[in-house]
């Protein structure tokens, strides 16, 4: 079977976004609801401009369904844009800095207009679309994603110690989708500041998945390494700056000692999907020498303001190569909550593709079945040579008396 992948296609202004969707088993029942969930909170957030006012994101599932159900075919999710008007829209002359205007102008010897369309984070409606439909799949085998945001420009918003289901109603309650619902004023204010002022602000995303399975990835290649794929596909994300797993650029200025976290083992608690190591404290964010390691994976994103400003930047004119003002299309003050949602989709995706790749299989069935055998078979490792070390302890101590 085709391992699995995704790709998107769309213009900001044009018809629509599409997702292709390749390599999902047989057999999942598509909740279509939890899709639009996702694309609905993708819309939202404080400080989004007037392009969500207009658009109402709603998948359609054109392909690879029989009965609301998977059939292993690619799966075509489409979402149709209102706002639908690229060939009605004037070229951009002045490229605004940060966005891909003039790196894009200059490579494609052509339009700002071509390269913006395509640049445009409205392109992650389709991340998002294959995310939500990559954790109805990763939903059998008990994985859990949660998407958040720990920062908005300098405003920190730090996370409290509790369950994930807490942490997700918390961030439910909160209109910027952080951990600090309380603390929504404050940063609503700051950003209302901000657009008063013609700016635009960033910030900080995590996602944490729990009850990841160990040994997804592998440290046997480059590419396979599953903290590589998720810096990667997290990279890609628009406007995204800085990736960090676990304690990420922290742990370059601590000593080993307080960075590694160590290894305990309680031989009554293997069981099901405990083997029994027990991890003080996750500083690793889930993943050593590229696999995963039983523990949540951590997943930190940095977001560069927009780079679209009210108030613009100085840039130069294409056409008259003259010095200009950077032109200004409407556009979000800031799109932090947004990106947590992406951010979230976008990890959700690497690790269904790295389970499908470890234990694989053609029906959603047999996909749950192998990764139970695994744990099975994990269980029955760590059984015998329990008994082992118990018989070795045994004859010691007959040996010593
Ligand atoms: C974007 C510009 C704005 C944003 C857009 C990203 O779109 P418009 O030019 O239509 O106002 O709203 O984001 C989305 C459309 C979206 O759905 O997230 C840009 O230039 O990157």
């Amino acid at each position: 079977m085709a391992s699995l992948s995704y790709r998107t296609a769309g213009e900001s202004h044009g018809k629509g976004i599409l997702a292709l969707v390749e390599g999902l088993p047989a057999g999942i029942q598509v909740d279509t609801e939890a899709i639009n969930a996702e694309l609905r909170r993708r819309q939202g957030g404080i400080g989004r401009g007037g392009r969500q006012r207009l658009e109402s994101d709603q998948v359609e599932i054109l392909t690879g369904l029989w009965r609301g159900v998977t059939i292993g075919s690619p799966v075509a999710l489409w979402v149709a844009n209102k706002d639908y008007r690229i060939d009605k829209l004037d070229d951009l002359s002045a490229p605004r800095p940060g966005h891909g205007d003039l790196a894009g102008a200059i490579k494609f010897l052509g339009s700002i207009r071509g390269v913006l369309e395509r640049a445009s984070a409205r392109e992650t409606v389709g991340r998002v679309a294959a995310g939500a439909l990559a954790k109805q799949l990763l939903a059998h085998i008990g994985v859990s994603v949660l998407g958040y945001v720990v920062g908005v420009g300098p405003i920190r918003l730090p996370v409290p110690h509790t369950q994930l289901d807490e942490l997700r109603k918390l961030r439910d309650l909160s209109k910027i989708y952080s951990l600090q619902p309380d603390r929504d004023e404050e940063v609503a204010q700051m950003i209302a500041e901000c657009q008063r002022a013609g700016d635009t602000l960033g910030g900080i995303v995590e996602v944490r998945a729990e009850n990841v399975p160990f040994g997804l990835g592998s440290h046997t290649q480059w590419d396979r390494k599953l903290d590589g794929r998720l810096a990667r596909a997290v990279m890609s994300v628009q406007a995204i700056k800085g990736v960090e797993i676990g304690l990420g650029f922290e742990a370059a200025v601590r000593r080993g000692s307080s960075v590694h976290d160590p290894i305990g083992f309680n031989p009554d608690q293997i069981s099901g999907r405990s083997l029994g190591f027990l991890r003080a404290s996750n500083n690793a964010g889930g993943l050593e020498a590229g696999m995963s390691n039983g523990q949540p994976i951590i997943v930190r994103a940095a977001m560069k303001p927009i780079s679209t400003l009210a108030r613009p930047l100085p840039s130069v004119n294409l056409d008259t190569l003259q010095p200009d003002k950077a032109d200004y299309e409407r556009s979000d003050v800031c799109a932090i909550a947004a990106c947590s949602v992406i951010v979230e989709n976008v990890v959700a995706f690497e690790i269904a593709r790295a389970v499908m790749e470890k234990f694989g299989g053609d029906h959603i069935d047999e996909l749950t079945a192998r990764v139970e055998l695994f744990y099975q078979l994990a269980r029955n490792r760590l059984e015998s040579r329990k008994r082992r070390a118990e018989e070795a302890q045994k004859s010691s101590c007959q040996q010593g008396s």
